[in-house]
């Protein structure tokens, strides 16, 4: 170990910490811009380009940026001295020298780095006045790029490229035209991009940010002509909290029922009861496929992959064309909520397609991208309407005036509100994969699984991995999120090298808990862990943990769809990939 004076505190760290991770550790925060860590992934952003962080330390001539300077032993560091003060001032000034002065009407505003810093050190002018850059606002199905505000800090480039392998952002140009950029300047509809809002998670300021549908939901809300109902992602209820305050790993589902119906919405519905039936579908798709596999059917193709997450969808379908055929065709549950809301439940209630809108609440970008997609629609009207963001979703309630934290806890409508522990876990990774281990289990075997945790598929491993036995059957599964771990598992599928028979692929770090609608993660592991943390909670306190004893699924094969992989299963909860 190494030790060292930083301001007032003698501090005891590994070999190894930087000056910035050693004065984090006693309480110092000092101001970064760039700087991103997600220890438990091992990924780091060190471009030390923004020196927002520099420090000075004794003996040194020059201030040294203590996110890229190693602590050493008898290191003097002094972290607000004047000289670092009006350096970090300076800096900043240079920063807003070239940054629109809009905070006013910005969609960050309140929620964006370089405003807080500006308020932490009190900037009162902008002393540099000079050239501005005038980027056109780019606008796509999930994200908004607003490049006259980049900051060049580089982490939405260290997520596109490092953690999720897409390469959709690169830096461009050079000096004052350098940007940060789909290749040619393209734009990211074109792109690379699979619309997974990571680098939206992780941008400082109002450069990238989610196409927001508050407004058009709020019109829609005061429609007398439409019934308008919502389904709540998994993830939403363990994040939405932070947004009032409430700590991390805090569960909000209640309040959130409690919240969407103040709004105004017709139903409150769970796209969890989806999540259900998804593994109905996808699990019996499996077992089949498996069957088939083990009767020596040389046509069968293993490992079959999850297909909820659009983002993976949109992954695979640009970079392995050739293997469109693995991954399940279950649609997502969003999906399938969707395609059962509009045609089971609105024949039920007698309303017209075309009066209903379903909206879904998703802790992810690329869910807005999903409900366009052409597979999706009926008469060219989709299945969900649109997706707004667990972010959206708070400032919705905020412009109500709705109190959050002291609403009763309410509980969802019925039938497409009921859920099991099973449905709920689909937000963390490893979840999907658990619960179609448990349904598959029973099913397989005809025997009850008596110990439905399966602690080896969960947490934030980069890659699990698990096998179980169903009779005499070693099941072997596999687990990636991040598309750069979804990746390696792909090419070794490809290589004849894989050794599962199921994988489960999320693309965002930790799953959709970690995902780019969510309350921003800044790349903070601990935050990922709480809220995953808070879905486990969930499950374990629910009466039923799989999902194929859920009745109102149950009660939905009966009446309407007959048996999973039916043909009308097919063709309301089924689809296919394109390239
Ligand atoms: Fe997810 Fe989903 S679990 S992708 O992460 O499968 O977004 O939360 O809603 O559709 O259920 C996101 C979360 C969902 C879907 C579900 C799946
Ligand atoms: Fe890259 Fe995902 Fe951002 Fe697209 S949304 S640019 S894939 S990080």
């Amino acid at each position: 170990n190494i030790t060292l004076q930083i301001d007032h505190h003698t501090v005891e760290v590994p070999r190894g910490t930087t000056v910035l991770e050693a004065a984090r550790g006693v309480g110092i925060n000092i101001p970064s811009l760039c700087y991103m860590n997600l220890k438990d992934m091992c990924i780091t952003n060190l471009p030390a380009s923004c020196r927002m962080c520099v420090v000075e330390i004794e003996g040194r001539r020059n201030l040294a940026p203590a996110c890229a300077t190693r602590c050493e032993n008898g290191m003097k560091v002094h972290t607000s001295t004047l000289r670092v003060l009006n350096a970090r001032k300076t800096v900043l000034e240079l920063i807003l020298s070239d940054h629109p002065n809009d905070c006013l009407i910005c969609p960050k505003s309140g929620n964006c780095d370089l405003q807080s810093l500006a308020v932490k050190l009190k900037i009162r002018e902008i002393p540099f006045a000079g050239e501005q850059s005038t980027y056109k606002i780019e606008t796509s199905p999930s994200l908004i790029r607003d490049m006259n505000k980049c900051i060049f800090c580089r982490r939405c480039e260290m997520m596109c490229n490092e953690v999720q392998t897409v390469g959709a952002l690169g830096a461009i140009n050079r000096g004052f035209s350098a940007i940060i950029s789909p290749a040619f300047e393209q734009p990211l509809t074109t792109s690379e991009c699979t619309f997974c809002g990571q680098c939206v998670a992780v941008c400082p300021v109002g450069a990238l940010t989610e196409m927001d549908h508050t407004n058009r939901l709020i019109n829609d809300l005061n429609n007398p002509r439409k019934t308008v109902i919502v389904q709540t992602a998994p993830a939403v209820r363990a994040a939405l909290g932070e947004e009032f305050g409430l700590p991390a790993g805090t569960s909000v589902t209640g309040k959130m029922a409690a919240a969407l119906r103040q709004l105004g919405f017709a139903k409150v519905f769970d796209t969890d009861f989806a999540a259900d039936l998804t593994i109905m579908e996808e699990g019996t798709e499996l077992l089949n496929r498996l069957t088939a596999y083990l009767n020596g059917d040389k046509n069968v193709r293993l490992p079959i992959l999850t297909s909820c997450c659009p983002a993976w969808v949109n992954f695979f379908e640009h970079q392995f064309p050739d293997m469109l055929d693995i991954p399940s065709t279950a649609r997502s549950p969003q999906q399938m909520f969707g395609s059962i809301a509009k045609t089971y439940w609105a024949e039920k209630m007698g309303i017209p397609r075309e009066d209903l809108i379903v909206v879904s609440i998703m802790p992810c970008l690329a869910k807005k991208y999903e409900c366009g997609r052409d597979e999706f629609k009926v008469n060219d009207d989709p299945d969900v309407n649109y997706s707004i963001s667990t972010r959206e979703l708070a400032s919705l309630i905020k412009r109500a005036n709705i109190d959050f934290n002291s609403l009763p806890e309410e509980d969802f409508d019925q039938p497409l509100g009921e859920s099991t522990g099973a449905g709920v876990i689909f937000g963390a990774s490893g979840g999907v994969m658990e619960a179609a281990l448990r349904t598959a289990y029973e099913l397989y075997t005809g025997q009850k699984l008596e110990k439905v945790d399966f602690e080896a598929v969960r947490g934030l491993d980069n890659i699990k991995k698990a096998t179980v036995r169903l009779n005499g059957v070693e099941l072997h599964v596999g687990i990636a999120h991040g598309l750069g771990n979804a990746r390696k598992l792909l090419n070794e599928i490809k290589e004849g090298k894989s050794e599962f028979h199921a994988i489960e692929i999320m693309a965002c770090p930790g799953g959709c808990i970690g995902g780019g609608g969510q309350p921003l993660h800044h790349g903070n592991s601990e935050l990922l862990k709480a809220r995953t943390h808070a879905l486990y909670e969930e499950d374990r306190n629910k009466p039923l943990r799989k999902s194929h004893e859920n009745p109102y699924i149950l009660k939905l094969y009966e009446e309407y769809l007959g048996k999973p992989m039916s043909e009308k299963a097919h063709h309301l909860l089924h689809t296919h990939y394109f390239n």
